[in-house]
């Protein structure tokens, strides 16, 4: 890596989309963390673009299938703009979220932008959960769990139509997406995933055939002229190292796989976007799950225990 990076950090405080609330309070954790500073400390140019802001929560129940749906709408349109806007002006964009819904706003801004661009779009989705469910599908209304789904044009078309998109022209491909450390999914969910052909390694398969052997293939079919999204969904991890996240799922990545997974994406020297979300400080003990993010996310701008030859 020669040029030096230029990254925008931009806040989305807001728990619109989850099932429990505190993931609002997300950015200033990872800031308090010091998220900044160790980016400067990798040779990183830092803008921190601030909070976006939007509608408060008003903490209702699902209708028809979604909740707060009007309210999910106008945070991803802020989250869009301000994506995309960093992008136009060659800047990295780091979204500090916020729950997952918002990763709507900002893969559309950069489906957008590689549209524009002429550049092939691979998106990393480091969840425990494939957040594929649609209004139909999806057992709680939250919008976090249907990201994925809405981007490929299976949403609330307010959601969809996002960016410029359609549901005949969606933001995405699920041929786009490689889903990583799965174990969480709902029955109709599982049934859509089968049936939309979404590459997912999920947990088995990492304990089957290692993080190593996942990544090089979730990575595969890369070349000189991919971006490379990343969006990083903090209940990835094992809830052992990461407690501080609305919706635990037991049997996540290690520490150590967590890292290796990190330094494959960076050794790619692909990555162009990155989302951190779903991290919630109220369910955290003493900001360890932000400081564990930061530490990963060092890895994943290529801090490693020894220098490697160029
Ligand atoms: N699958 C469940 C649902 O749709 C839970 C989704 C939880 N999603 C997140 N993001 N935390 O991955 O309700
Ligand atoms: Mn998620
Ligand atoms: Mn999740
Ligand atoms: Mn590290």
């Amino acid at each position: 890596m020669t040029a030096m990076r230029s990254v925008s950090l931009i806040g989305a405080p807001t728990d619109i989309g989850a099932g429990a609330r505190g993931a609002s309070m997300g950015p200033e954790a990872l800031r308090v963390a010091g998220i900044g500073p160790a980016l400067q400390a990798r040779g990183v140019d830092v803008k921190d673009c601030g909070n976006l802001s939007g509608p408060h929560n008003p903490w209702l129940p699902p209708v028809d299938g979604y909740r707060h749906l009007s309210e999910v709408v106008a945070w991803n349109q802020a989250v869009h703009d301000g994506v995309y806007a960093e992008l136009q002006a060659g800047r990295m964009p780091i979204l500090l979220g916020g729950d997952h819904c918002l990763g709507i706003g900002s893969i559309s801004a950069v489906a957008r932008h590689c549209r524009a661009a002429g550049k092939k779009l691979r998106i990393l989705w480091l969840d425990a959960h494939a957040d594929f469910n649609t209004s139909a599908l999806t057992p709680s209304g939250n919008i976090h769990g249907m990201p994925v789904a809405t981007l490929c044009g299976f949403g609330a078309p307010e959601l969809v139509r996002i960016g410029g998109f359609s549901e005949q022209s969606p933001a995405i491909s699920p041929k786009w997406v490689r889903q990583i450390g799965i174990r969480s999914v709902d029955e109709g969910e599982r049934r859509f995933v089968h049936e939309q052909e979404l590459e997912v390694f999920d947990m088995r398969y990492i304990d089957e055939q290692g993080m190593r052997q996942s990544m090089e293939l979730a990575l595969a079919t890369m070349d000189a002229n991919t971006h490379l999204h990343v969006s990083f969904d903090v209940d990835f991890l094992d809830p052992a190292i990461a407690p501080g996240v609305g919706t635990t799922v037991p049997g996540g990545p290690t520490y150590r796989e967590a890292q290796l997974c990190m330094e494959m994406i960076a050794d790619t020297g692909r990555l162009a976007s990155l989302d951190v979300m779903e991290l919630n400080p109220a369910l955290d003990e003493k900001n360890r799950t932000a400081l564990l993010a930061v530490d990963l996310i060092e890895s994943l701008f290529g801090k490693s225990t020894l220098m490697r030859k160029a």
